[in-house]
């Protein structure tokens, strides 16, 4: 029996204030992401995109700060509840987005099947902001801090419960623009993270290995949340939020390749490509050249 994946896309571009990652999910079908998983012997089910309610204008809730509160709380419970159906099937969930803040109903809807669920995520940012510490109110800034339950209680309790994951079942690969508040919290909370700092000195492949053992030990299943600003712009020019000095395609390819040799992996979602900020749809290609690693794609 062929393993089944359910493709479900996210045009979500309200949790940042850069118009044109919602066309995210078509970039990368553009791309051939389908015809790739395809010729790698998975049966695809693509769900097509959900649809997303966009206000006329942005919104700003009064109280906490945050943008575009309520779309993005819609958005989120009706991926969360898309996400809980695709695993009772026993398919692998693999989500496009979109801007990060959709992470937050992915985890809703994949943690809600595993005790222990780790998460690798791989980011130029720590994502681990909330209303008080965020300097911009965008919401892609917090889904991982959400997941764990801190933020607005309309974000943390999507599906009913919080926390979604523990802290020590994280680890963040590529950070390199942490702000203050982040900082505090990964300490306090023991998050494990791999700065660019750590790459350089240790290099992908020690990092990998490292990231797959820690996670083996003490998780149930693990989601890959990539965010493709945790690449150098130079080769991933195509992010709302780009950071100089990031991981090459070199090294995420083999990143992919050593998770899938791992067989850890029980859910994933490439996010932030921005197609009007990109130069010939290069973002996108990546990230599905990016998928081919992950799904086994080999040479020989
Ligand atoms: N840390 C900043 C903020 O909270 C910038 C976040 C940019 N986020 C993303 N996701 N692109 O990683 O606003
Ligand atoms: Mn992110
Ligand atoms: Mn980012
Ligand atoms: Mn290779």
């Amino acid at each position: 029996m062929k393993n089944k994946i359910s493709i479900i896309g996210v045009p979500m571009d309200l949790g940042q204030s850069r118009r044109g990652v919602d066309m995210g999910p078509s970039a990368m079908r553009y791309a051939g992401a389908i015809e790739k998983l395809e010729e790698l012997d998975y049966q695809i089910h693509d769900l097509g995109d959900i649809p997303i309610n966009r206000p006329d204008k942005p919104t700003t809730d009064n109280s906490s700060n945050l943008k575009n509160l309520a779309q993005v709380v819609e958005a989120n419970q009706k991926l969360a509840e898309m996400v809980d159906k695709e695993i009772e099937k026993r398919h692998f969930p693999l989500i496009f987005g979109g801007d990060h803040s959709i992470a937050i109903g992915s985890l809703a809807g994949i943690s809600k099947h595993y005790e222990n669920l780790g998460v690798i995520w791989y980011d130029a940012h720590g994502d681990l902001n909330s209303g008080e510490t965020s300097p911009s109110g965008n919401i892609h800034g917090m889904p991982l801090a959400v997941s764990l339950g801190i933020g607005h209680e309309k974000l943390t309790n999507i599906l009913g419960f919080a926390p979604k994951i523990k802290p020590e079942n994280i680890v963040i690969i590529g950070a390199r623009s942490l702000d203050p508040g982040e900082r505090e919290l990964i300490r306090d909370r023991g998050i494990k993270v791999y700065t660019m700092h750590e790459l350089d000195r240790m290099g992908m492949p020690k990092v990998m290995e490292e990231t797959i053992s820690y996670l083996k030990e003490r998780t149930d299943g693990v989601h890959l949340s990539l965010d493709l600003d945790g690449l150098d712009p130079s080769e991933a020019p195509g992010v709302g939020t780009p950071v100089i000095g990031g991981i090459t395609y070199r090294e995420s390819h083999l990143a992919m390749e050593m998770l899938e040799e791992s067989k850890l992996l029980t859910s994933a979602e490439f996010v932030e490509v921005n197609p009007i900020l990109d130069e010939k749809n290069k973002t996108a290609t990546v990230a599905v050249g990016l998928m081919g690693s992950l799904f086994g794609e080999k040479l020989k």
